[in-house]
């Protein structure tokens, strides 16, 4: 019996899995490094039930906290769902009662004013808490030790937002955590919230502001001095969405924009600076100052990476027509009329990652996915887009300098975690799951946890960690060191 949808969305890596896994020791292959001590959070969303609509979208299944947790060279793995209100209801019905992505007009009249939010796409860390995050709604808070869900977070009654990004930014020395909501006023709404907590956790900021159309507004970015949201021409309409329509459709036509702010001023303080026509960019991999100069740099593609954001657009562009680069825009700001100088870094690609202590500073480099030119066999079906990058990318933003870290045939790779090292002079270690095809059938393949040397991808894993049944994709995936789960507030 398979009521599920055959869709991108349902098969491949996007296969149901919908299986709580209680912590399980697994196999490994290699050594994994002693240093490596603390837990690798994943988002991955799944689905509990058939959804309402043949048309579902990976992005909108209920969100799963996994975690393998890795210490003294052994590792175990173990997987929850997020109880949000909308998967705790599900369940009691026993069936999905929530319809389209970001779309309420299409739920069952029985979930009426209900948290639609699923949790499903971020896990961040912050000042001793693990939230999981979705654009559309508020974070829900977990418990690291158990991954049991403790509930919606608000700073204690404090944050308006009644979103919180899946993509806020970590000062490394101040340890401030500075995060916006985008529709923070409601369906459709202009409002941009943008709060800064403080290393301890505490809400000390709250300011809103309006964008200049109603974004998709994934990522934002940080340096010392500024605070900064690249936003892009796919857009949310109300009267679309009332008819039961898509939330968000691409418009090729219109400009993208930088709106950039002081990091620590006040949001009148804005400017909105126009950017190309007709781009997208879902994941910005970092930003830094230099001198009056600010350096923004992008996973930019030519159109919505999304092929039913696209869709949705009138738009008909293939997957495999898309262009793309890692983008560097440069802007001036000591100019009268502030501009974007537009630059390639590298290949195209997605799901970024730079070290911790590089938020926001100039860097030396950054690893990301790209699909390799010269890979045998067809990408691995599934994730958000329908196809699984198949190579890692590390790259030296500075100089361009590139290395590739292939993958074995028709495999595909997550989003990687970086691992400080604790020897001098040593890059430390990446952690990313990788999906390698047991049989032509698309949902048979063996999930395992790489761990990769930072700085020699070429070489390969040291250590591959088998999860022991397939994993379903995740979104993106977090690191927390033993220190920090020592010192968490829950439990
Ligand atoms: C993205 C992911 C989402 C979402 C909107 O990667 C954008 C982009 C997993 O959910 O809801
Ligand atoms: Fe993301």
């Amino acid at each position: 019996m398979n009521a599920y949808p055959q869709t991108i969305h349902f098969i491949g890596t996007n296969t149901p899995r919908a299986e709580e896994v209680t912590p399980e020791v697994l196999a490994v292959e290699g050594t994994i490094p002693a240093e490596i001590d603390g837990a690798f959070f994943r988002a991955v969303p799944d689905n509990a039930f058939p959804p309402l609509f043949d048309d579902e979208i990976a992005l909108s299944a209920d969100g799963m906290i996994a975690r393998f947790d890795i210490s003294g060279g052994q590792a175990s793995y173990a997987i929850k769902w997020v109880d949000t209100e909308r998967h705790v209801l599900e369940r009691e019905a026993g069936r999905s009662l929530f319809g389209r992505y970001r779309n309420p007009f299409t739920d069952d009249a029985s979930v009426a004013g209900k948290d639609r939010t699923v949790a499903n796409t971020t896990p961040l860390w912050h000042a001793g808490r693990l939230f999981m995050t979705k654009e559309d709604g508020r974070a829900y808070e977990i418990d690291p030790a158990t991954l049991a869900t403790i509930g919606k977070f608000d700073f204690g009654g404090r944050l308006r937002s009644e979103t919180f990004t899946a993509h806020p930014r970590i000062d490394p020395e101040t340890g401030e955590l500075f995060f916006f909501g985008y529709e923070a006023g409601g369906l459709c709404s202009l409002d941009i919230a943008y709060c800064i907590a403080d290393a301890e956790g505490n809400l000390v900021s709250e300011q809103w502001f309006e964008q200049p159309y109603c974004s998709t507004i994934h990522d934002f970015v940080i340096t010392e001095k500024y605070a900064i949201w690249p936003i892009f021409p796919t857009l949310a309409d109300l009267d679309r969405i009332k008819a039961g329509g898509p939330h968000w459709a691409h418009r090729q036509d219109l400009p993208s924009y930088v709106g950039i702010m002081p990091r620590y001023g006040d949001v009148s303080e804005i400017t909105w600076i126009e950017g190309p026509v007709g781009v997208s960019c879902f994941h910005e991999v970092n930003a830094f100052d230099d001198g009056d100069k600010v350096h923004i740099d992008l996973c930019l593609t030519d159109t919505n990476a999304f092929p039913f954001m696209r869709e949705a657009g009138g738009l008909e562009i293939a997957q495999q027509d898309i262009r793309g680069g890692l983008t560097r825009w440069t802007i001036d700001m000591s100019a009268s009329e502030p501009a974007i100088e537009q630059s390639i870094l590298g290949p195209s690609g997605d799901l970024c990652r730079v070290a911790d202590a590089d938020q926001g500073r100039p860097y030396g480099r950054a690893w990301y996915l790209s699909m390799n030119p010269g890979a045998k066999g067809p990408p691995l079906l599934g994730g958000p887009v329908g196809a699984n990058f198949n190579c890692l990318l590390r790259i030296e933003p500075q100089t361009g300098k590139l290395a590739m870290m292939e993958l074995p045939p028709g495999a595909g790779i997550s989003e990687p975690a970086h691992v400080v090292s604790t020897e001098p002079g040593h890059g430390g270690w990446l952690l990313s799951v990788v999906d390698i095809p047991n049989s032509p059938n698309p949902a048979d393949y063996a999930s395992e946890l790489w761990v990769i040397a930072a700085d020699d991808i070429a070489a390969g894993p040291v250590a591959r960690i088998k999860a022991g049944r397939p994993l379903r994709s995740q979104v993106h995936g977090s690191w927390v060191d033993r220190a920090k789960l020592a010192a968490a507030k829950a439990g």
